[in-house]
């Protein structure tokens, strides 16, 4: 009895050790290796046996968006928001909030609306709302989401039409104030490589710091595609060196079809690069990748001609992506 204890413990202190990859950046003092979930998949045992050994940070996918909590003005539903919280916070992990301000998923009664004084309110209500509700079990939040255009000119959202660019200091003023303990992050795509939207990204954080407003973070969300991750570690460099937090927040890395064994070689090596390039950058404290199984993943819908882009296939099962991942924090 008591050596088959002992068994089971040593068993599963070594399959810990050996699985984790939460664990493992941790190891390298890094705050975490995180992943999604919504209400796809909340219920899908493989999926959550796989966040709750690997992942030790939650993002909400769908319900933590400005259409899922707030569809009409000041009615707020927070059923399934409340769900992933709970489920995150019950099992111990940290969760990154995404997204507070962002043009899309956005409910058409503020897509409408065309005056300074009723659009300020209603960012203020839904940040004082949202982040207020959630205080204190936030360790991060997407603050403004996706605010440029790739040529580097902020993106035309009812936001920037009707604010201008100090929509961005009013959403982080009152996020802060919301939550004082939660970080700020700015999150976008397509900063992986150089070029003109992540030189504007940083000349905004510039300017953001310069007029005082309170931000912590750049979320690099890092749609990839398999054998174009080349420059990431560089970029991701040059937000650390603003002296901010930086986190890879939606990783991915897509293949074009047909999936064959060398696309997923390449795969392999590519999760094992973008890994790398995290830990090769101090400031980097962690990676969300975006989703769990090939099975569910918004590529599939988004770009039909791309597939598998995560680190377990449609059957759950681990594939050579995973490996990758692991060797990198090994
Ligand atoms: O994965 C999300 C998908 O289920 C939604 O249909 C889609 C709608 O916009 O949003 C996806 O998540 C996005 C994230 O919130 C922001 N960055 C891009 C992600 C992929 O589109």
């Amino acid at each position: 009895m008591k050596l088959s204890a002992f068994v089971v413990t040593a068993v599963l202190a070594v399959s810990s050790v050996n699985a984790a990859l939460d664990a493992k950046i941790k190891a390298k003092g890094r705050a975490y290796y995180g992943n999604i979930i919504d209400q796809n998949t909340i219920n899908i045992g493989q999926v959550t046996n796989i966040l709750n050994t690997e992942f030790g940070a939650i993002t909400a996918e769908n319900s933590w968006k400005w259409d899922a909590i707030e569809p009409s003005r000041n009615n707020f539903n927070w059923g399934n928001a409340d769900a992933i919280a709970n489920w995150a916070t019950s099992r111990g992990k940290l969760i990154r909030g995404h997204t507070l301000v962002w043009h899309s998923q956005l409910p058409g009664w503020v897509q409408n609306i065309g005056d300074r004084n009723t659009l300020t309110q209603v960012i203020q209500n839904h940040i004082n709302q949202v982040a207020g509700r959630y205080r204190g079990r936030v360790y991060a939040w997407d603050v403004v989401n996706e605010v440029f255009e790739e040529n580097g000119s902020f993106r035309n959202s009812v936001f920037y039409r009707v604010l201008g660019e100090e929509f961005i200091d009013l959403a982080f003023r009152t996020a802060r104030a919301a939550d004082a303990n939660a970080k700020l992050y700015i999150n976008d795509y397509n900063l992986d490589g150089p070029g003109p939207k992540i030189d504007a990204l940083l000349a905004l954080v510039g300017r953001l710091r310069g007029r005082g407003t309170p931000i912590d973070g750049i979320g690099s969300q890092g749609h990839l595609i398999v054998g174009q991750v080349g420059n990431v570690e560089a970029q991701l460099k040059r937000m650390g060196d603003t002296g901010l937090d930086v986190a890879i927040t939606e990783l991915d890395i897509r293949i074009q079809r047909p999936v064959d064994s060398t696309k997923l070689a390449q795969q392999q090596r590519d999760y094992e690069t973008v890994t790398k390039a995290c830990l090769n950058v101090p400031q980097c404290v962690g990676i969300t990748i975006w989703g769990v199984s090939d099975r569910h993943t918004w590529v599939d819908s988004t770009f039909p001609s791309f597939d598998s882009p995560l680190l377990w296939d449609d059957n759950y099962s681990r594939k050579s992506a995973y490996t990758g991942a692991d060797t990198a924090l090994n």
